[in-house]
């Protein structure tokens, strides 16, 4: 992914106890870092005490961003979830430096979500000053549909995943995001 182009990294591990995430992301900072890519961890802001990672990422039921703020102890990107424009609004009166924006599409990955489209993009954008990355079954193949709809940044898991060659599909992606700027 780093070879191809991804600007962030984010450790997502739902199957994984915390001392297992604990050492993922202390192996995968070691990568991330010699190229100054930012590594965001999901969930578990007490990760950031253990591993120098750049942010921490929270969802709608996890902890607020001042209590994740507290955990790591330290000034950290905060990221957080949120799946239509007034949760949007809220994140940054909560002090987010980002919000992931969706599912704009159905899902595998966040089965439990409905998808709420591409007519929310261009307005969240109007409504929050911070960077807005739009999540949810986004792909090379609908990529353009996103980025017309006002998309700037995208969060991609399993296009990337199971892509049979990650380099090939973060360039391509990238060539798209990086065309419209
Ligand atoms: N939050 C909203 S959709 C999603 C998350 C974590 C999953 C995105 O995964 P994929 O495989 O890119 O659809
Ligand atoms: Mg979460």
């Amino acid at each position: 992914m780093i070879e191809g182009g991804v600007d962030l990294i984010q450790l997502r591990g739902k199957q994984q106890s915390l001392d297992e995430l604990v050492d993922l992301a202390s192996d995968l900072h070691k990568i991330t870092c010699r190229s100054s890519i930012p590594l965001i961890v999901n969930d578990h802001a007490e990760i950031a005490r253990k591993v120098p990672v750049e942010g921490v990422h929270v969802g709608q039921e996890d902890d607020s961003i001042s209590l994740a703020r507290e955990k790591t102890g330290r000034a950290i990107v905060i990221g957080k979830s949120t799946h239509n424009l007034t949760q949007a609004a809220g994140a940054q009166h909560e002090g987010a430096d980002y919000i992931g924006f969706g599912p704009i599409f159905a899902t595998p990955t966040k089965p439990d979500y409905a998808p709420i489209g591409l007519t929310e993009i261009a307005p969240v954008h109007v409504d929050v000053t911070m960077p807005v990355f739009c999540i949810g079954g986004v792909k090379i193949d609908n990529l353009e549909q996103v980025i017309a709809a006002g998309a700037r940044r995208v969060a991609i898991v399993s296009g990337l995943l199971k892509a049979p060659d990650i380099v090939e599909y973060a360039r391509a992606c990238k060539k798209l995001l990086i065309a419209d700027l």
